[in-house]
Order: C-alpha cells, then sequence, then structure tokens
C-alpha cells in the first residue's frame, strides 16, 4: 500500500481540489552538506566586477568560506589593498537544477550596505536570459532594501498584482534594457537588506514559483511564520509577498528552467560601479568605485553571508496533474 489512509484522503483532496500548493521537502542544505551540494564558480565575473572569484582550497584557506558552528560563511577578502584582478570573493552555485517550487533561504547575514559591494542571492536557467533569472536579494553601494527582478527574452510582459503596496514597480517588461535591466520591484523596508537586515540578524527570504507566477516574501528575525520553522510551509496564509509576478503576458511555465541557486559578492562593475558617478556618499569616498574597493580592504569585513540553511520545497502535484510525492503532511 502507497499510502495510509489519512494521507490518501489528503491527496485526493488534492487532486480535487488544486487550489492550494501542498509543498513537501525536495532538498535541503545547511552547514553539513552546502559545500558538497554547491560549486565555487570561478570564472570570470560575467558582470564585469573588480571580483576575483576563488576557489575552493583558497576559499578555506584564506577563510572566505567555513561550516563552523553550524553556519555557512561565504564571503569576500578584507585585507588585501589594491588586489590585482580584483578583490577575491566567493561565487557558489547549486549542483541542481529546479523548476518550480519554494525556496526558502534563512540567513543570519548578508554583506553589508557597503559602498561598491553588489551582493546577491539569485537564481537562474542554463542559456541566460532565455530561461529566465529571479533575483531575490540584490542591491548595490550603499542601498538599504533589496530590488526584486526577473530577467527574460522577448515576449514576458508581468502584472504585479497581489505586490505588498508598499513596493514600487519599476518596469513590466521583463526583456527591458535586451534583458539587462528586466522587470524590477524596488522594496522599501530597511530590514530585508544590507546592515538593517544585519543588525537585526537577518530573516528568512521565501520564493514561491508556479507555472502562473513567482512571488518572493521576507520575514525579518523574530516574525517569521511558524509554518516554515515547522517545515511545513503554506504561503496561503503569509499575507502580501514583497514582490509578486504575475505572467498575464508571459508564460512563466514554458520560460523559467532549470535554475540553479546562486550567491554571489561582486564589486563595481555593471551596477555597482556603473551608477558610483551618480551617488553621491560613495562618490566622496574615492572618485571611482574601483578605487575605493581596492584601497579600502577593512572597508569589506561586512561583505560575507552567513547562511542557516536554504530548503528547496515542490508542490505535490506537478501542473500536469502527476503526483510527484507519495505522501507528504496533509
Ligand atoms: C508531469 O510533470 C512532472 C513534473 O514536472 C514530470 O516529471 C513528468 O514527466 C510530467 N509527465 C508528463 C506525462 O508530461
Ligand atoms: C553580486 C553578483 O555578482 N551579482 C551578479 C552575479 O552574476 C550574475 C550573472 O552574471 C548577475 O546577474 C548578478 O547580478
Amino acid at each position: 500500500m502507497l499510502f495510509d489512509a489519512p494521507k490518501t484522503a489528503g491527496l485526493l483532496g488534492l487532486l480535487a481540489g488544486a487550489a492550494k500548493a501542498q509543498y513537501i521537502l525536495d532538498s535541503f542544505y545547511d552547514a553539513n552538506n552546502f559545500f558538497n551540494e554547491f560549486s565555487f564558480f570561478t570564472e570570470p565575473d560575467p558582470t564585469h566586477g573588480y571580483v576575483n572569484y576563488v576557489d575552493g582550497d583558497t576559499a578555506f584557506g584564506m577563510g572566505l568560506a567555513s561550516a563552523d558552528d553550524n553556519i555557512i560563511r561565504v564571503g569576500a577578502d578584507s585585507t588585501e589593498s589594491n588586489p590585482d584582478g580584483g578583490r577575491k570573493s566567493v561565487r557558489m552555485v547549486s549542483n541542481k537544477a529546479f523548476t518550480r517550487g519554494l525556496i526558502i533561504g534563512d540567513f543570519s547575514h548578508m554583506p553589508g550596505s557597503i559602498c561598491g559591494a553588489w551582493p546577491a542571492f539569485w537564481m537562474t536557467g542554463p542559456n541566460w536570459p532565455n530561461q529566465g533569472e529571479i533575483d531575490i536579494i540584490e542591491g548595490v553601494n550603499n542601498d538599504d532594501a533589496t530590488a526584486v527582478t526577473l530577467h527574460t527574452g522577448p515576449g514576458c510582459i508581468i502584472s504585479n498584482e497581489g505586490t505588498d503596496p508598499a513596493t514600487e514597480l519599476k518596469e513590466t517588461d521583463c526583456n527591458a534594457g535586451n534583458a539587462f535591466t528586466g522587470c524590477g520591484q524596488q522594496t522599501f523596508n530597511p530590514l530585508n537588506y544590507g546592515d538593517g537586515f544585519n543588525n537585526n540578524e537577518g530573516g528568512v527570504y521565501a520564493t514561491e514559483w508556479t507555472s502562473e507566477f513567482i512571488a518572493v516574501w521576507f520575514f525579518p528575525r523574530g516574525s517569521i511564520p511558524q509554518d516554515i520553522a515547522d517545515g511545513n510551509p503554506d504561503p496561503s496564509s503569509w499575507g502580501f509577498p514583497i514582490a509578486k509576478f504575475v505572467g498575464t503576458g508571459c508564460d512563466i511555465e514554458s520560460i523559467f528552467r532549470d535554475h540553479q541557486i546562486i550567491i554571489n559578492t561582486t564589486f563595481c562593475g555593471d551596477w555597482a560601479g556603473g551608477v558610483w558617478d551618480s551617488n553621491e556618499i560613495c562618490k566622496a569616498r574615492a572618485p571611482t568605485c574601483n578605487e575605493f574597493v581596492g584601497n579600502n580592504p577593512e572597508e569589506f569585513q561586512e561583505a560575507y553571508w552567513a547562511i542557516n540553511n536554504i530548503a528547496v520545497y515542490q508542490n505535490a502535484v506537478a501542473p500536469n496533474g502527476t503526483v510527484i510525492a507519495r505522501s507528504f503532511n496533509a
């Protein structure tokens, strides 16, 4: 017998109604397995940053990566002045790729609101931008709140219906700027990014990706829903996401595929460097972004991620009706 009675009842009810997703754990990453399940990306930064992404041996040797005290730490060097080829940093990429799901990351620290820094927690498909990119936590320089952005090939226009009204929609065309700009939503909660996030011991980012929409919630430490803590997440109970992208003019199901999860911290480059001249606070510190990052290693002591865990859940029923899980906590 495949199912016990209550679970079978739950599944049948779900198949009949199919209104709300029933999430079951697919993958779980913490300090015990993270460095086996994520790889070090060591190629030149595709965004032209003043960064040198190092390999695992270098990162562990220099203390830029560690898994002590049940916390995954990855970050940038804060000792070398004017390093050749850029400040050493770490970019981690999940070995596994995901299509749809509920991705929940619990972070106690992220790179602070530091001039020159450009941290990101994001997901992307194999053939950029055609299989899409989902930027969940991202900002530059002294930003104090995250921008949530999708990037795709042509023909993906989203609506922000269902987004927290406090968030500002910047663009609906996810191919804007030949996909480099994308469709973004700027949030304004200083607890969700940089220094404000760190001063509150971080929190949880949850991204729900279905055939119809992609939505991101943020919960500061102290306000994390019990169902997340219990490993039985129910997004329908969470209220407004900080950003929701509804595929009214975008076939999310056929575009967004096979995303790897990526955590990176770069410096300057296309975005952080590109806006340097228009940022009065950072511009006052050095004439160029690269000079600031090169000359001031000690400014980057807070340029690291501390991750408690990342969990990926999948809906027990795929869009085509296939039950991908045999049992779940109904
Ligand atoms: C249905 O969807 C699941 C999950 O995406 C997939 O693994 C399976 O192959 C699909 N089945 C059919 C018949 O398309
Ligand atoms: C922080 C960082 O490095 N962000 C970038 C990582 O690389 C991807 C793809 O090249 C960019 O889209 C991120 O913005």
